[in-house]
């Protein structure tokens, strides 16, 4: 059993990186049909997939388009599981958390896998999306009494946007108000210290985790 999961991970990689989208969305199905765990199936088959797909444009093997290709074939398969993601998640929010990429950054892959994974475990998510800027995210936050920001950034020239919401806090004297965490390829502990932020996670399942031990959940 968990070694034909193996081999299924292993197909979702090779059809996004072959850019096979009627492959790609037949596994998203069969993957519903078979009651597979989907989040699973978006880190270890889709997400690994889009990751190498990156790889191969960084080597020069792949060109802009076809790594346009592969997050449109990403994001056509997430539309898919998504729903299937959410089904259970309804009743008593175990709290609030706004999620964005930063301004200049239109990432938004990994950011929406990481709010959509919090909703599955309860929370209440508000996705802004992608390209926002801090300051829209900060009076989000104050809007709607969040517990948590989270904030995506996967160029290293937008990851400064990251600091710059807890700048805001500060100057507004709201740095106990929230929890704030950061996320995207590029960030790391380091930067979350320099940042003073509360904490990161590479993937949508730590970000449960980090969020369930900030709010003692
Ligand atoms: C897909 C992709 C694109 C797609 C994005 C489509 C979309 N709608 O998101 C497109 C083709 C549009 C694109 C455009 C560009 N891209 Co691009 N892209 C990628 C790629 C290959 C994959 C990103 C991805 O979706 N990964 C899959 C998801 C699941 O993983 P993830 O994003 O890391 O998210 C996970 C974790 O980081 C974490 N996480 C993420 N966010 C958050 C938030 C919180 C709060 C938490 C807790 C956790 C968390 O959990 C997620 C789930 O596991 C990366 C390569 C890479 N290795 O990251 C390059 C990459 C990020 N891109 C890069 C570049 C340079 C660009 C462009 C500038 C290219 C260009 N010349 O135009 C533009 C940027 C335009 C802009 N202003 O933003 C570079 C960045 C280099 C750098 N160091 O700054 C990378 C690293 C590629 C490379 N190796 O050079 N890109």
């Amino acid at each position: 059993m968990l070694l034909s999961h193996e081999k299924s991970y292993k197909d979702m990689v090779d059809s996004i990186v072959n850019l096979d989208e009627e492959t790609a969305i037949e596994l998203a199905n069969k993957a519903i049909n078979d009651k597979m765990n989907l989040m699973d199936v978006v880190e270890k088959g889709y997400a690994a997939g889009i990751r190498k797909v990156g790889e191969l444009w960084e080597e020069g093997e792949y060109f802009l388009p076809e790594l346009m290709r592969g997050a449109q074939i990403m994001q056509n398969c997430l539309d898919l599981l998504i729903p299937h993601l959410q089904e259970g998640s309804e009743g008593i929010s175990r709290g609030k958390v706004v999620i964005a990429t930063i301004e200049g950054d239109i990432h938004s892959i990994g950011k929406t896998i990481v709010g959509t994974m919090l909703r599955a475990y309860g929370f209440t998510v508000f996705d802004l999306g992608a390209d926002i800027p801090a300051e829209k995210i900060v009076d989000f936050a104050i809007e709607k009494e969040v517990d948590v920001i989270g904030v995506s950034a996967l160029l290293t020239t937008t990851m400064f946007g990251q600091k710059k919401i807890i700048e805001i806090l500060k100057e507004r004297n709201l740095l106990n108000r929230f929890k704030v965490i950061l996320g995207g390829a590029p960030v790391t502990s380091s930067w979350v210290k320099e940042c003073n932020a509360d904490g990161f996670a590479e993937n949508a399942i730590d970000a449960v985790k980090l969020v369930k031990s900030l709010l003692n959940k």
